[in-house]
């Protein structure tokens, strides 16, 4: 298949294969323009960073330059496949206008500097502010983007040096529920399934998550054993015709922010037929009688009245559930920003308890992550959580911390769990936090309400510090812009959503004055004279061989154990933990195999929230409730949404990806064969409403919730009526000045979006919002070039 058909043809050619089978292998490359593979000078190890499935494939270099990615074969992620964005976005790494020198603020206008001047003017203000009022009005904002060494040396530096509880991870946006919900129900994070579960499932359940745009090498093996002998049965839940729905034995399309209704309602139906495992449950779970107790009311009917599904499609979907042997289970956006979002998630590891479907072949929970390397931000407590899924509340796990780090527990300790980015945020806007570092983020399209976050990130009582690749639009408020090296230019390690780590070496060198993220926070850490007890500086190492290392000691007996891992082993492929020394791949294949769970009140990461309002329980409630650690079944009653529509705003908005783009498209925008694919933003919504607001596929509409309206061309498909969906790619860098908001373009769905967290992962939820739509005249578009085709959909589904 040529490569521009990649584009077009996102999943490749067939390799089907039976249920139990290997999965065949297939290489994808891409090559620059007249390149053959023997041109290559040298291949060098990596995996994508651009989602979270962590695909493997060397780097080609030549002349010191990128030049390609070929796929690796051995890798058990991939087998060799790459998906569209890994093809071809390693072309934006050598763009133009990468940021190679750091830039100053002076008169209101960025200039570029050097890097003394733009490190001694953070650490000055650092220095102050730690001398007036102390290490809380200092805060750090991360990203699932960097390497493991780069997130444990930011931790270490925060928690331990400067000594605030704030720093979290935009880890927060995408997979604080994922964690939440693994917390809540095995007492720790980490990812009881993986994905060779896949190749043994008779039925796959996929839950507000669109696989086959956002994993779609992940997929392709799905696919591929949708066209082997044998092959499983889909259930998708997703109120939109997704590619995963289109494959479907049994598709769901509930009303947005009513995935506990209809968990509830599955779970009743499960229950109701004797489709659990009770020796299973006896032995191995606590909490079993509530969760009866709630989902009682949950007929199908009910369930149908209030998720708008037929009653029949729930029976469907709950036999599907119910009568197979080998379940694996997948979870993500769908569920992590939507309304209740724990509450769902951890219905979906109910379905797996009740039904003893943990720790077998094929039998496996896919809390997903999406971002490359959040894995890592959680794990190495560069998030909300401490290092090595240590838990906050345990005094005990702090002081193990202080003694890891040789700093005075007091450092460490706080009243409160450490803060989550959007607390981060309203400290800023009150003033209380003075510094805010980002790093690897682009909150001023990330994040909700934009105008309110342009508003927080541009105060004069806020110093900002934006470290990144390219002068984004949060970059464009900050005092001071920090040049970071890219993907392909450091080394590191990470993690992806199944636990296997990869290692990615420095293919080429970074441009201009660009640093790594590791060396500039070592820069900090040394201008800052931060010190241990002993007088040594902290941290004590100077390069990635030094972080990972002290990582490997942090990590050692705690469930994501690294001790048995290292640069030379990972150079030959990605490897799973846990993996202590001596472990084989078989040991670190399943999590919970042995129904032992990492929940002991001693050991657990987390004592647990209530699910509905979020209130943290405390040791003495854990240790009734749980006290032989074993797994729980947490029940959560249904609660309606906080923004249903209403009459002046009737539908339900909701906001995601398309498999073309990464993000804010800071690589993919910048890579000519995705950005054609989708140029522009769109919004998606029935044919029932378009009709009744007078719109035809193609018209340019104006979308507006009780915050802001945007502007975008109309897609009319086969989303279920009442719903609108705004892929949020689309902010400002590449529209010309004119054209930003407050002026004729608004563009982002996160202006519509609202600030409202999940009460126990405090993740905001960018999928729950009431909006209106209205056509625009066309007067007023004449001078708007169309979108081309439709933008961002494949032409074929891959079948
Ligand atoms: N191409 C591409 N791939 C990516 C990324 C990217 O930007 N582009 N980003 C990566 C990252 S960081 C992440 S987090 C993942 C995200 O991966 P996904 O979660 O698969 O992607 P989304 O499009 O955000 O949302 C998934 C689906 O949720 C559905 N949905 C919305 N509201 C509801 C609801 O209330 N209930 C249910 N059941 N479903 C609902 C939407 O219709 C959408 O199809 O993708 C990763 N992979
Ligand atoms: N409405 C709506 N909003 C959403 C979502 C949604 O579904 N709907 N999804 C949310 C989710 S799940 C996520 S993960 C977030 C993602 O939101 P962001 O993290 O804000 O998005 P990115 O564009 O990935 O930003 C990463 C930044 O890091 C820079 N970068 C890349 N590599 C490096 C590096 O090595 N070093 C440094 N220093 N910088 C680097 C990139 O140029 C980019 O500016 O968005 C969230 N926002
Ligand atoms: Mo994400």
């Amino acid at each position: 298949m040529s490569d521009r058909s990649r584009i077009r043809f996102p999943w490749g050619v067939r390799t089907p294969y039976g249920r139990g089978d290997v999965w065949p292998a297939r290489v994808d490359t891409n090559l620059a323009d007249g390149l053959a593979p023997e041109d290559v000078e040298r291949w060098v190890p990596s995996a994508s960073v651009l989602h979270s499935n962590g695909d493997a494939f060397d780097i080609g270099v030549r002349g010191g330059r990128i030049v390609g990615v070929r796929g690796r074969a051995g890798d058990r992620v991939n087998r060799g496949r790459l998906d569209p964005k890994d093809l071809y976005a390693w072309r934006a790494t050598a763009s133009a206008d990468r940021l190679t020198t750091p830039l100053l603020r002076v008169d209101g206008q960025l200039v570029p500097c050097d890097w003394d001047a733009a490190m001694e003017r953070i650490t000055r203000r650092a220095k102050e502010l730690l001398a007036e009022t102390g290490p809380e009005s200092i805060g750090f904002y991360t990203s699932g983007q960097l390497f493991l060494e780069e997130y444990y040396t930011l931790a270490v530096t925060a928690r331990g040096g400067i000594g605030t509880n704030h720093l979290d991870g935009n880890t927060r946006l995408c997979t604080a529920t994922a964690a939440e919900s693994l917390k809540e129900s095995f007492g720790c994070d980490g990812q009881p399934g993986t994905y060779t579960d896949i190749d043994h499932a008779d039925v796959i359940a996929l839950y507000g998550h669109n696989v086959a745009e956002t994993q779609s090498v992940l997929w392709e093996r799905i696919l591929d054993r949708l066209a082997g002998p044998r092959p499983p049965a889909l259930l998708c839940v997703d109120p939109r015709p997704t590619p995963v729905a289109r494959h479907a034995t049994v598709h769901l399309a509930p009303i947005p922010g009513t995935n506990v209704a209809l968990m509830n309602t599955l779970l009743r139906e499960l229950l109701e037929h004797g489709w659990i495992d009770r020796d299973y449950i006896a032995a191995h779970t606590v909490g079993f009688e509530e969760l009866a107790a709630t989902v009682a009311e949950w007929t199908p009917e009910r369930g149908a009245a209030v998720c708008g599904v037929p009653a029949e499609d729930i029976r469907r979907a709950a036999c599907l559930l119910g009568t197979t042997r080998r379940l694996v289970s997948t979870v993500l956006q769908g569920f992590y920003q939507s309304h209740q979002a724990t509450a769902a998630a951890v219905q979906v590891n109910n379905t797996h308890l009740v039904r003893g479907m943990l720790g077998r072949p094929g039998c496996g929970v896919l809390q997903m992550n999406g971002q490359p390397t959040a894995q890592n931000t959680r794990e190495c407590g560069a998030d909300g959580d401490l290092p090595g899924f240590r838990n906050w509340a345990n005094d005990d796990h702090v002081a193990e911390l202080a003694r890891l780090w040789n700093v005075e527990p007091g450092v460490l300790a706080h009243d409160g769990p450490p803060t989550h980015a959007m607390r981060i945020m309203e400290l800023a806007e009150s003033g209380e936090l003075g510094l805010l570092w980002i790093s690897a983020t682009n909150p001023a399209v990330s994040l909700p309400e934009l105008s309110r976050i342009r508003r927080i990130l541009a105060r004069d009582s806020l110093f900002l510090v934006v470290q990144d690749i390219f002068l984004t639009e949060t970059a464009a408020l900050a005092d001071v812009v920090l040049p970071a090296a890219a993907w392909g230019e450091k080394t590191g390690t990470f993690t992806n959503a199944d636990r296997t780590v990869h290692l990615s070496e420095r293919a080429v060198e970074p441009p201009g004055q660009a640093r790594s993220d590791l060396a500039i926070f070592l820069d900090f850490a040394r201008r800052m004279d931060l010190r241990d007890r002993d007088g040594d500086p902290l941290p004590p190492w100077d390069d990635e061989h030094g972080a990972f290392a002290a990582w490997q000691r942090c990590s050692a007996g705690r469930p994501c154990d690294y001790t048995g891992l290292d640069y030379a082993q990972l150079r030959r492929g990605g490897r799973q933990w846990p993996r202590r020394a001596g472990y084989g791949d078989e040991e670190a294949e399943r999590l919970y195999a042995d129904g032992a769970f990492f929940a002991r009140p001693d050991d657990c990461e987390s004592y647990g929230k209530d699910l509905v309002t979020g209130e943290p329980w405390d040791e003495k409630r854990y240790r009734e409730v749980n006290p032989d650690g074993r797994a729980m079944i947490k029940a959560a009653p249904y609660v309606r949404s906080p923004e249903p529509p209403s009459p002046d705003y009737p539908l339900a908005l909701i906001t995601g990806r398309t498999i073309y783009h990464f993000h804010t498209r800071t690589k993919t925008g910048r890579t000519p064969q995705l950005q054609d694919a989708a140029p522009d933003v769109w919004v998606e919504l029935a044919e029932a409403d378009a009709r009744a607001a007078g719109i035809r596929d193609g018209d340019l509409v104006e979308v507006a919730t009780p915050r802001a309206a945007l502007r975008a061309r109309a897609q009319v498909t086969g989303i279920r009526p009442g719903v609108v969906f705004v892929p949020f790619h689309y902010g400002y860098w590449d529209l010309p000045d004119a054209d930003v908001p407050g002026a004729a373009r608004t563009r982002a769905a996160n202006e519509l979006t609202r600030t409202e967290v999940d009460p126990a992962s405090k993740q905001p939820l960018f999928k729950t919002a009431a909006a209106r739509i209205r056509r625009v005249d066309d007067a007023h578009t004449a001078a708007r070039p169309a979108a081309r085709g439709r933008a961002g959909v494949p032409q074929v589904t891959g079948a």
